[in-house]
């Protein structure tokens, strides 16, 4: 026969469930809950690792529904303090970097849930033992994956907890414009944006250093972001290369004249 887990026998293209999952699950859930956010002290990890896994295993996983997620989004959700959201979109390593250093803000990966499912992969098979570690499908082979499903509806709650003003970090370096409707940002969140909690939205245009300005906040996308955001009732900034990030960015490129404090 075959040799175990060559490519012909692969049933999907993406990589299959991160090994020791419910260790990672339920390690990192402790180091959430226990070392970073003592407020949180009555979150269940086991009970959390448990409704994740009832939401996929044995199950296909080309047919994932929100349903399926709602015991763990009940069980991990929590609220998240006015004015501390920050959403991205292609700026996912400069977004979670600026977090990091700076306490202030609150993307999804620092939340519980996100922070349990960063990087991490999952899904079931209806055949022992319930779990595919060998491979799992791709958006492009079908969009309602564990994966997927879980992503756009964590953003969703995620949006629909924000209060305040609210910030997005933007790359102003891609070719194709900083803002694409069919981003989880642009197809999910705005939309989940609720115009009762939420005042204003500011946009942090970012390019990378010594990379392409493609768009500036001037630039065709961004408009129609801001129309799109206005039309909905929230007040909108938009701001080229936001002084604080990109200091973070200079971290890698101190001597770019881009980086020099006197220009
Ligand atoms: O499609 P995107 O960006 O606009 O999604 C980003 C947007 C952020 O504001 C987050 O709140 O949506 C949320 N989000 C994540 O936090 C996240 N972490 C990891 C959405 N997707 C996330 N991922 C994975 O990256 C997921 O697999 C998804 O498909 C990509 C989206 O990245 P993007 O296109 O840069």
């Amino acid at each position: 026969g075959k040799p175990e887990g060559s490519p012909e026998m692969l049933k999907w293209k993406e990589r299959g469930t991160t090994k020791n999952l419910q260790e990672v699950i339920l390690g990192r859930c402790y180091n959430y809950v226990m070392a970073r956010h003592s407020e949180l002290g009555d979150m269940d990890c086991l009970k959390i690792w448990e409704s994740l896994k009832q939401a996929f295993i044995y199950k296909n996983p080309c047919n994932i529904t929100s349903e399926d997620y709602q015991p763990l989004m009940e069980l991990a959700s929590h609220p998240i303090p006015c004015n501390k959201s920050l959403f991205w979109s292609k700026t996912n390593d400069l977004a979670h970097r600026y977090t990091k250093s700076n306490q202030n803000f609150f993307t999804l990966e620092d939340t519980l849930l996100g922070y349990m499912a960063d990087g991490v992969s999952w899904c079931g098979d209806p055949s022992a033992p319930g779990i595919n570690y060998e491979s799992c499908p791709k958006r492009s082979e079908c969009e309602s994956n564990p994966v997927s499903v879980f992503w756009k509806l964590a953003s969703k709650m995620f949006a629909e907890t924000a209060c305040g003003v609210v910030q997005v970090m933007l790359n102003g370096s891609i070719e194709a414009g900083a803002f694409k409707s069919s981003s989880i940002f642009g197809s999910i969140e705005i939309f989940n944006l609720n115009p009762d909690k939420v005042s204003a939205v500011h946009i942090w245009l970012m390019h990378d250093i010594g990379g392409p300005q493609s768009e500036s906040c001037s630039g065709y996308s961004i408009r129609r972001l801001k129309s799109i955001l206005e039309e909905r009732n929230f007040q909108t900034t938009c701001e080229d290369n936001y002084r604080p990030v990109q200091l973070l960015q200079c971290v890698h490129n101190p001597d770019h004249t881009d980086c020099r404090v006197c220009t």
